[in-house]
């Protein structure tokens, strides 16, 4: 934790020095690019996402995790890290990065041929080409299984029909990956906006996430040939393998987010007086601080303790699940308890707490939500489903 005055585990001690020097390099990043636009890109509800493509692109932050094709193959720790910096901005900036490298380049790259791999990776990597990742629609989100969306074979070329929704940057993904359902199972294919039939309409008057985009993918009747279709899977397996690796991202990310709010927090009860003295002199004021950074601490060594697993490649969904669960529901508590601290003037955009608290509503629903993540951890200790 760069600021340390919260670290009150010695957690940086844990980490390697190279972890160390890529987390400083991410902080000096967000905290000097990104930090001085945020209140204006959240107040308009928008993102600069083609520059800031190549910009994550030049620092390593796009399939970060990914080995070859143009990604540095970092450990998933350092990509935990770096989730962590650029969510302590703001959660709509990670959600950028998690969607290209998590999502669409991880199903690429997992999924895909070798002619796919070359074709989108290193363009992917560099911010050149953004991606998105289609697998919601309007009356499938925590159930994926029961999508609407279908791909129909005709000779060399695929049929698609459907809509998708709420999917971050599909209205200027250059490469969307959809998921549809065939006659034989689930399939990925690699859109591509100026395909006939394919369109992606932005998703306005958002309370959350408005630092980021949001669309639609509508596909009418949408030709989309064989060479297109991820070739590895037919299953269900195929998207759910890549929410793993998003999920892993958020448990750091919503740490990063939980973190700021604590700083900016600690930083004005000691500049407001209240009852003739700093705010930070109170007792209940302190008692408060001591708990959410007791929390923050706690599941921050959970976090290292689940990206190590990743490392030795023994992390399971339902550890993802534990992570996840934790840090959004953490993360959101703590930035609820801050915006209290920090009065009415806490309500504005000045102060980063409630628009994180804002963010992370989003981040607790997607990628699963809390519900789902319980049913799976659920299921893990009882070895019986609850979905159905
Ligand atoms: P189920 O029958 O259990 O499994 C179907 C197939 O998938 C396999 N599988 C997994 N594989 C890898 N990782 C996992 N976590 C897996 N979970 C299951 C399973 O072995 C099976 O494989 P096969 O080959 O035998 O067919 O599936 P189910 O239909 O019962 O669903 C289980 C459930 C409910 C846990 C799953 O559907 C789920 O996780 N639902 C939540 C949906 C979700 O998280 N959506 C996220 C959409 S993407 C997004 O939100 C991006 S936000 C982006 C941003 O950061 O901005
Ligand atoms: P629902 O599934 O309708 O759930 C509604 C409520 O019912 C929830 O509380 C849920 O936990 C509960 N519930 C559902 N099933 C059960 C059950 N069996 N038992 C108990 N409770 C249950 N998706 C993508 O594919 N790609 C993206 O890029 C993407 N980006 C997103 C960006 C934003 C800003 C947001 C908000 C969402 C995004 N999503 C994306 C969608 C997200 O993954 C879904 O919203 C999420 O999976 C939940 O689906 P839903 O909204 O349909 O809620």
């Amino acid at each position: 934790m760069p600021s340390s005055p919260l670290d009150l585990t010695n957690f940086s001690s844990l980490l390697t020095e190279e972890e160390r020097m890529l987390q400083e390099a991410m902080s000096d990043f967000a905290t000097q690019t990104l930090k001085p636009h945020i209140q204006d890109w959240f107040d308009s509800a928008t993102l600069p996402a083609k520059e800031l493509g190549p910009q994550f692109g030049q620092l390593g932050a796009l399939g970060m995790h990914l080995e070859g094709y143009g990604c540095p193959g970092a450990s998933a720790v350092a990509y935990g890290l770096a989730c962590m910096e650029i969510e302590a901005v703001d959660s709509g900036l990670r959600s950028f990065v998690s969607v290209q490298g998590s999502l669409a380049m991880f199903a690429i790259h997992h999924w895909g041929s070798d002619e796919q791999k070359e074709k989108y990776l290193p363009k992917m990597a560099a911010g050149e080409y953004l991606g998105c990742f289609g697998l919601t629609e309007p009356d499938a989100g925590s159930d994926p299984a029961s999508m609407k969306t279908r791909a129909v074979k005709d000779g060399d070329e695929w049929i698609l029909n459907g809509t998708k929704m709420w999917i971050t940057n599909s209205p200027v993904a250059d490469v969307a990956v959809v998921w549809a359902r065939t006659e034989d199972g689930y399939a990925g294919f690699i859109l591509e906006p100026d395909m006939e039939g394919f369109s992606a309409p932005e998703i306005h008057k958002k309370l959350s996430l408005r630092a980021s985009i949001t669309g639609e993918i509508v596909l009418d009747n949408c030709r989309v040939p064989d060479s297109h279709r991820l070739p590895k899977v037919n299953s269900l397996r195929g998207p759910l393998t890549c929410l793993n690796e998003a999920r892993y991202g958020i448990i750091w990310g919503a740490l990063g987010a939980a973190r700021d709010c604590l700083v900016t927090t600690i930083d004005y009860t000691q500049t407001r007086e209240v009852f003739g003295k700093s705010l930070s002199n109170f007792q209940l004021t302190q008692a408060k601080l001591a708990n959410m950074a007791v929390e923050l601490n706690k599941s921050t060594l959970l976090a290292l303790q689940l990206g190590r697993l990743k490392d030795k490649g023994e992390l399971a969904p339902h550890q993802v699940s534990v992570g996840k669960l934790n840090s959004t529901r953490i993360a959101l508590d703590i930035a609820r308890e801050c915006r209290t601290l920090l009065g009415a003037s806490g309500i504005t955009l000045e102060y980063s707490p409630l628009r994180h608290a804002n963010n992370l509503e989003s981040v607790l629903t997607y990628e699963g939500t809390a519900e789902m993540h319980q049913l799976i951890i659920g299921q893990a200790l009882t070895g019986t489903s609850a979905f159905r």
